[in-house]
């Protein structure tokens, strides 16, 4: 990505580092367990593991993406292999993986003629032995190109370019679902980047070129293009707009337009489905192919909020087009993000924190998924209402509501960590203002973060305690969520009981 150009945002370049294993949590009751290390069986454990009730989706995202015919993706690098903590996660959540860096121009053929598929080849058997597919990243980019590329005469350069293509796209032949064949073409004026491929054509014919080549290497490919900043209408998006015209008007084999999906936090384009959908209606798939959402650090409550919001947005615009094959996410968790080390001060991109535990992110795209919780995290409160900065409720707590209360637990758990979501339902006649709920957590396990009360002590014996926004549960039948983050040992269970206001309700 040109960094000067990207997203909008001026940056200083470095860059970062990554980190088990999931499995299944015994449960009993209304709740969903996230699985598993072997994602071959993770699809169809959490599906099987998921209990009748509202709660009976999936609970993980490539399930959940599944269930619709999508797939869910990360980027992942040689690295991140070795990192069991990451893997888990990686292996329980996402059906697609991208190699970070493992296809490009650089590693694979460093010298002329000379090629190394060894880190493509890794990625691509972790990728089989966890029954994910590979989106196949990059053939043609200006950048991580090597140097004897970008110094060849000219007139050199399409058989080189030829060559390369060929090369690895037979290697892989068979093995990757798509190629983005040509990466970030375009300027941001629309203008087209004016790189040595440009050059030695002398406009952009390198690009049919270089589809046509890929197609005959892996005629099954699903072959695309893939830029940034062209996820809203505007000149970069309108200049791919025309470029995906023109190509399909003669007969090349381009398949689909991938949308990077960069984003700052709270600046997802309010029209990013239409524009994927004026690609589809072309012939083409859409995909968003390397989503982060990035916040300027520290990340508060609210601005994780936000990105809950934000998450959901970008699913439910992809879900929105039927062409829109699936969402990959650039990296597993924060830890594993290119954000901090190129964006001075932004971080916190992704669905997971720095040690995978989910954020209100994951919650808000799983439930855009249709699967997890009933009522997701991000939806309540609105994004406008950070509840970091609510104070909880002065209103006393009204006594026991007369016809009870019910809880129902939604739980997320892999090896490290879960996310418990909370439904109260006020089953009493008369509305409560004013909420208590208290439990006792499993040993082992320690609240990191919660949403829509305040929680404490953060182990042991807990009270929840409403915000201002949720005091109130309206009567017959009247329900508020919260949730939260817990470190676990290997404990993952629920809380056996709940009381509310002092008076303890059904659970579920
Ligand atoms: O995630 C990749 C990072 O490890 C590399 O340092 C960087 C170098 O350009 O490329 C990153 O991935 C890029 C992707 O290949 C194309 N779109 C922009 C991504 C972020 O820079």
């Amino acid at each position: 990505m040109d960094i000067d150009t990207g997203a909008g945002i001026g940056a200083t370049r470095r860059r970062p580092g990554p980190s088990g294993h999931s499995r299944t949590s015994p449960r009993r009751r209304l709740r969903a367990v996230l699985a598993v290390g072997a994602v071959a069986t993770a699809a169809t454990t959490a599906g099987a593991l998921v209990m009748a009730g509202p709660a009976s989706a999936a609970s993980t995202l490539r399930s959940a993406a599944e269930a619709s015919g999508h797939y869910f993706g990360t980027a992942l690098t040689q690295s991140n292999l070795s990192n069991s903590t990451l893997t888990g996660v990686a292996s329980a959540q996402f059906d697609m993986v991208t190699p970070g860096n493992e296809m490009k121009w650089d590693t694979t053929e460093p010298s002329n003629g000379s090629y190394n598929f060894g880190p493509g080849d890794q990625i691509v058997a972790w990728a089989k032995a966890n029954n994910d597919r590979v989106r196949g990243h990059n053939l043609v980019w200006h950048s991580q190109l090597p140097s004897w590329v970008s110094s060849l005469p000219l007139n050199q350069v399409q058989a080189a370019m030829e060559a390369h293509i060929t090369t690895e796209a037979t290697h892989y032949k068979g093995q990757v679902y798509s190629w983005d064949v040509v990466n970030e073409p375009f300027n941001d004026d629309g203008t087209p980047r004016q790189d040595v491929f440009y050059n030695a054509f002398g406009g952009v014919g390198y690009i049919a070129d270089a589809i046509k080549t890929a197609h005959a290497a892996d005629p099954n490919a699903k072959l695309y293009i893939n830029d940034y900043n062209i996820e809203g209408s505007g000149a970069k998006s309108n200049a791919m707009y025309s470029l995906a015209q023109s190509l399909l008007s003669a007969g090349v084999p381009l398949n689909g337009i991938g949308f990077e999906s960069h984003f700052i936090l709270g600046q997802i384009p309010s029209d990013m489905q239409s524009n994927m959908q004026r690609f589809a209606s072309l012939g083409l798939d859409v995909a968003v192919t390397e989503l982060d959402d990035r916040i300027q650090l520290p990340a508060s409550t609210a601005n994780l909020q936000q990105q809950a919001t934000d998450f959901s947005n970008v699913v439910k615009d992809c879900l929105g087009v039927s062409r829109c094959v699936g969402v990959t996410q650039w990296g597993v968790g924060d830890a594993d993000s290119w954000i901090p080390g190129f964006f001075s001060g932004y971080g916190a991109a992704t669905m997971f924190d720095n040690n995978y535990q989910p954020k209100p992110s994951f919650n808000a795209a799983l439930a855009a998924l249709g699967g997890g919780a009933t009522t997701p995290p991000s939806s309540n409160p609105p994004s406008t209402t950070p509840p970091s900065s609510a104070p909880p409720s002065t209103t006393p707590p009204s006594t026991t509501p007369p016809g009870g209360c019910h809880v129902a637990d939604v739980i997320n758990a892999w090896n490290t960590g879960l996310t418990s979501n909370l439904t109260i339902t006020n089953n009493g006649s008369t509305a409560i203002n004013g909420w208590k709920l208290a439990f006792t957590l499993p040993s082992g396990q320690s609240i990191t973060s919660v949403w829509n009360a305040t929680v404490t002590p953060s182990s042991g014996v807990v009270t929840a305690t409403n915000l201002s926004y949720n005091a109130t549960i309206t009567a017959n039948g009247g329900t508020t969520t919260l949730g939260f983050n817990a470190n676990q040992t290997g404990n993952a269970g629920a809380p056996t009981s709940f009381t509310l206001n002092g008076t303890a309700c059904s659970v579920s």
